[in-house]
């Protein structure tokens, strides 16, 4: 009786010190329709939900659900996403983030694949040099999704994140999540 009661109490530890982690993913919604210049087919650049959590080995994993059908991160076609964060304290000398995420070109500085591949970058203005690698992925014709280390954001002990399809040069992003501010992923 009394070992029984003693491996439900350790299972109940366990579940609660393992919950900060894993408790902390979720997703937020955006409103259809609300995109600015957007190219045709529109809808490919319309969120309409963005989520976070974890990947296996404590990497961060980011995603993004569009109305339409988003473009294919190894092609550069179509709509994809920017992933701007924000860590508290940190101040790259651009004061809209401190890092971003975005696609390179095949043979382009860090990238020297056959394939469009995704980057960490400093948000700096002087040509910000590639920090890590994403792993891109398009789960559905949908979605697309963004796994990175936590290493190459400075493993902050929480950050602000903000998902959108970016428009030309410095004009507003066609359509971003959350419509402005960043929401908030706390890692520990
Ligand atoms: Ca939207």
């Amino acid at each position: 009786m009394l070992r029984k009661l003693v491996i439900v109490t350790t299972t109940t530890l366990l579940a609660l010190v393992a919950l900060p982690a894993s408790a902390d993913s979720g997703a937020i919604h955006d409103v259809r329709g609300d995109t600015v210049n957007a190219p045709a087919p529109k809808a490919g650049y319309d969120i309409v939900r963005a989520g976070w959590g974890h990947a296996k080995g404590g990497r961060l994993r980011h995603w993004v659900v569009a109305a339409g059908t988003v473009g294919h991160p190894r092609t550069g076609m179509g709509s994809l996403p920017d992933l701007y964060i924000n860590v508290p304290g940190q101040v790259a000398d651009n004061p809209t983030c401190d890092y971003f995420l975005q696609e390179v070109p095949p043979g382009v500085g860090a990238n020297t694949t056959s394939h469009w591949k995704y980057y960490v970058f400093p948000c700096s203005n002087n040509s910000p040099q590639a920090i890590a690698p994403v792993a891109a992925t398009r789960p559905t014709g949908h979605r697309i999704q963004l796994v990175f280390g936590r290493h190459a954001i400075g493993s902050p002990a929480h950050y602000g994140w903000a998902m959108a399809f970016p428009s030309d040069g410095d004009n507003p992003p066609i359509d971003r999540a959350p419509d402005a501010g960043f929401k908030r992923h706390v890692l520990h």
